[in-house]
């Protein structure tokens, strides 16, 4: 999402919600039907999912046609079973089943505040999707592609923490004008964004080179953002997504929500400076949360297009589970709005307690599309990285030691 405007929109204060039923497949009891898992791929060492737990999940939109509803719901949970040795004397030893190593070494830029290491080799070895995607295109102008799972769920895991672990990440503020008032604006998530746009380059020492002419770019080229290039554990994943969608990208923006009060407002990721008919490359890892797209209203001189129904009211649903990959791509982001609305538990863990990481691989034509992305996703605040002991994001104070 590049103009924060539908961030800016639910800044104002809202009126309290109304709930409304119907909007989520539900039976007699409130008891959401389990999806099928996704069938995993092969991997080195297959875990078992059992279903543990049933929890309430109250579901809390930030968009006005979209009801308060509570569903009680079967979670998953997936108990890893490490493989064991068993050694002359008898003691049992976990088994080396996956090289978890440094792939090389940490990829470093004087715009990253810190060194981002590389992929431990058994995630840079499992890059490529697991399964052939599944096409979804039946509502109108829409065309999506989906792989459930891109990733199998053990490695999808270790990917996602490693990246919520090792990543710089931002909470951006800034100021909208807004029926002619200056209203600032909290973005409700954690972002973090790395590319160039189409018209330049990162030579491999990191400068900045004109993508034509291969000489460096004008210094004021970019003026209101110093651009980042993709550090090897993103590059990576990107480069296996291009293969496997067909399609270039120079941009990888990352999202991590961190409780169910983190959020995206329902938007269209159909910037100007991107192609025409964009594809976006929409990946989930962590915890599982609810992604709904709506069609965007549909009328003809003033009355609604016969026949033109579907998603337009009531939003599609899909529970993003750790290792999805959604491509969305042709007519999709002219006609279809998605958000990733706030949940609030009952007093029970939901799942979106865990956190989620999304990426998105998208491919940006302009500088001025370069500084707009820098601008919503990095900003001028300060640096949050993960605290692996307090299992939370930190302010980032940065290490002077050496200096
Ligand atoms: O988190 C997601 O799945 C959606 C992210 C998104 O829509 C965006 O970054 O523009």
């Amino acid at each position: 999402m590049s103009k924060r405007t539908l961030d800016a929109f639910f800044a104002a204060p809202k009126p309290k919600k109304q709930k409304k039923s119907g909007l989520y497949k539900e039976d007699s009891k409130g008891v959401i039907e389990l999806e099928p898992s996704p069938s995993p791929s092969p991997s080195p060492s297959p875990l078992p999912v059992v279903v543990t737990s049933k929890e309430t999940i109250e579901i809390v939109s930030d968009d006005d046609e979209i009801a308060v509803v509570s569903e009680t719901k079967a979670v998953k949970s997936t108990s890893v079973a490490a493989p064991v040795i068993l050694t002359n004397t008898g003691f049992a030893i976990a088994a080396p089943d996956r090289d978890t190593s440094p792939s090389g070494p940490p990829s470093i830029h004087p715009t990253y505040p810190f060194p981002i290491p590389s992929l431990p080799r058994h995630l840079l070895e499992s890059m490529q999707p697991s399964k052939e995607p599944r096409a979804i295109n039946d509502g109108i102008d829409l065309d999506l592609l989906c792989y459930e799972p891109y990733m199998a769920s053990s490695l999808a895991r270790d990917y996602g923490e490693f990246l919520r672990r090792e990543l710089p990440f931002y909470r951006v503020q800034y100021k909208i004008n807004r029926f002619g008032k200056e209203t600032e604006i909290n973005t409700p998530r954690y972002t973090t964004v790395f590319g160039i746009d189409d018209t330049s380059r990162f030579s491999p020492d990191g400068q900045i080179l004109d993508a034509r002419t291969g000489k460096p770019s004008p210094a004021n080229k970019y003026k209101t953002c110093r651009p980042r290039p993709i550090p090897q554990c993103l590059q990576s994943l990107l480069d296996a997504t291009s293969e496997c969608t067909n399609t270039s990208y120079n941009f990888a923006l990352v999202n991590y929500y961190a409780s169910g009060q983190d959020s995206i407002s329902f938007h269209s990721d159909d910037e100007h400076f991107l192609e025409k008919e964009p594809a976006i490359a929409s990946f989930s890892f962590l915890g599982a949360r609810d992604f709904l797209l709506k069609h965007k209203p549909m009328k003809e001189q003033g009355q609604p297009v016969e026949g033109a129904k579907k998603g337009e009211d009531k939003p599609m649903k899909f529970n993003l589970t750790s290792g999805t990959l959604i491509l969305m791509r042709g007519k999709t982001q002219s006609n279809w709005l998605h958000s990733i609305p706030k949940r609030a538990s009952n007093g029970v863990r939901a799942p979106a307690i865990q956190g989620r990481i999304n990426i998105t691989f998208r491919k940006n034509m302009t500088a001025a599309g370069t500084e707009n992305y820098y601008r919503y996703n990095v900003g001028t605040g300060p640096v949050w990285k993960w605290d692996e002991k307090k299992k939370e994001m930190k302010l980032h104070v940065a290490d002077t030691s050496d200096i």
